[in-house]
């Protein structure tokens, strides 16, 4: 039976008043897999108001950091032990593989221990000032975050955010993309388990104009963060600025991927594919303009072909998978022009470009890996973001020319060099404009890092202190040791 999703607000499983539910679709078969309600705007405000009063209750943001660690580890330990229907939730409700999945899974669970960790660390400053005053610098929860998330990686976005800002101790409200709420609810049935006070966490599902539209108007939202693409995000700053509430972006990319002559072939090859081909290229830090230098161009090129052609692609829960479907119908048209408009442009398209079929595989949203070659900047497959299997390789001549084309995006999210000489690697990452970068290697990452982007790829950042810090507010507290008239007037 298909599953009827419910919203989670004030610590109940409740219905929309809105009749008109969404089918959610497994993008590998276009099966149906659950019905998922609507939020009106009203609802999303009732829900707000909650998740206000819970806040000024103190019953989460009064609690010791302690207490809190306590309870951000238990939900840790409930996502461990859910590991395999998580991955699974997720594998049919996004086409994912299940290893990509199984790491999301296991990603969440660190996310939530780091932060549980983070929060037994010393938190403040105290200053010694002038005469006999103290200064104490300590931190506070923000208020109401409202946490708004994309269809990508829907479980560890969500995460990303929500292990933050409970930490911090807010009130959170999140809304899940529309078409991907599966890994959410599930995640909220584990916190509903867990000791967090019923109300602390709210879980709204629908559209994104109308229940993320509201949360980032809303002046009872004390910080909106989102993640999603560029256009989006500027329509959220706006919205944000009635109550001038905190906003956190992190949006789209169209990254640079640079190898030089001097490059371990091999390994230059193998992180490039993983770069745009690990989630069907559906990662915002996707390493989707390979840039490679003259001397090793047509070498990198025909090996790189060989090699791309091999992806298996399917099914997720197929264990031979190495690369899934395309998240929705809609999406699928979209990287299917993109690719139309690369041939309109003139670009060579050296690999791919179609829907596979056969197999079964017609049911679904697949594309076969696509490569581009002789390709120009001004073309729009070099600076519009696909968020799909489709790369292009463009040649440079030297490092002048190499810093010139990655930098000529008004995007900043990643980028990565490939060489044997570590100081021009050194070098030349030094100058590329972009917030998550690698040397000879592409999308391994930490939880320990700032993970964010320059220039249109966001404000702020995910992970680390820094993504803490997102989710709280400086205090400065200044202490009269000696308390007596300052006699200004006198
Ligand atoms: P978007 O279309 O921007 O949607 C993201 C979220 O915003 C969804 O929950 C969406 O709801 C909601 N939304 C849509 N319109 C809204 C509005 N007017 N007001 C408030 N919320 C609204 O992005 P997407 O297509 O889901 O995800 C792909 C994009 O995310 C890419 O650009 C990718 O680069 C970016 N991304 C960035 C990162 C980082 S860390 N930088 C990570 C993952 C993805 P609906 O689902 O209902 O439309």
């Amino acid at each position: 039976m298909t599953k009827e999703l419910k919203h989670y607000i004030n610590g109940q499983w409740v219905d929309s008043s809105n009749p008109n539910k969404l089918n959610i679709i497994n993008p590998a078969t276009q099966k149906v897999i659950a019905r998922a309600p609507s939020a009106t705007k009203e609802e999303t405000e009732e829900a707000i108001k909650i998740a206000k009063r819970m806040f000024e209750s103190g019953i989460w943001s009064d609690q010791s950091p302690v207490a809190r660690a306590a309870v951000l580890l238990q939900i840790a330990d409930l996502i461990q032990e859910n590991l395999d229907e998580l991955r699974d939730l997720e594998v049919q409700n996004n086409g994912k593989t299940k290893r990509e999945a199984e790491s999301d899974v296991e990603e969440a669970v660190n996310t939530f221990r780091y932060y549980a960790g983070l929060l037994n660390m010393p938190n403040g400053q105290v200053y010694e000032t002038s005469g006999n005053m103290q200064t104490l610098i300590i931190k506070e929860p923000i208020g109401v975050a409202g946490l708004i998330v994309p269809w990508n990686f829907p479980l560890l976005m969500s995460v990303w955010k929500i292990a933050p800002a409970l930490a911090a101790g807010n009130s959170i409200l999140l809304k899940p993309a529309e078409i991907t709420p599966m890994t959410a609810v599930k995640l909220f049935e584990l916190i509903d388990q867990s000791d967090l006070p019923k109300g602390a966490a709210t879980l709204i599902m629908g559209d994104g104009p109308v229940v993320g539209q509201t949360i980032a108007e809303s002046v009872d939202v004390d910080i909106v963060s989102f993640t999603g693409s560029t256009g989006v995000g500027r329509h959220i700053m706006q919205a944000a600025a009635g109550n001038m509430k905190k906003v956190s972006l992190e949006l789209g990319g169209k990254s640079p991927n640079i190898i030089f002559d001097d490059a371990d072939l091999e390994t230059a090859l193998d992180y490039s594919l993983f770069g745009i081909f690990m989630g069907s290229g559906q990662v915002c830090s996707s390493g989707s303009r390979i840039l490679v230098q003259e001397g090793l161009y047509d070498e990198f090129v025909q090996k790189y072909i060989q090699k791309a052609k091999k992806i298996r692609v399917g099914p997720g829960h197929d264990e031979h998978s190495q690369m899934g479907a395309i998240v929705s119908e809609k999406h699928f048209k979209s990287i299917l022009n993109y690719i139309q408009i690369g041939k309109e442009e003139g670009a060579n398209l050296a690999l791919g470009g179609s829907r596979i079929e056969g197999n079964g595989l017609e049911d679904g949203f697949f594309i076969e890996p696509t490569v581009f070659t002789d390709v120009t900047t001004d073309m729009r497959i070099v600076r519009e973001e696909i968020f799909g299997p489709v790369v292009t390789i463009q040649k440079f001549k030297d490092e002048e020319e190499a810093i010139k084309i990655a930098n000529d995006t008004e995007y900043g999210l990643a980028g990565a060099v490939f060489s044997t000489d570590q100081n021009k690697a050194l070098r030349i990452i030094k100058k590329v404009r972009a917030g998550i970068t690698w040397v000879n290697a592409y999308h391994l990452t930490n939880i320990q890092a700032p993970w964010g982007g320059y220039k249109q790829s966001g404000i702020g950042r995910s992970l680390s202190t820094y993504g803490l810090d997102e989710y709280q507010e400086t205090k400065q507290i200044n202490i009269n040791l000696d308390p007596a008239p300052i006699r200004w007037f006198e």
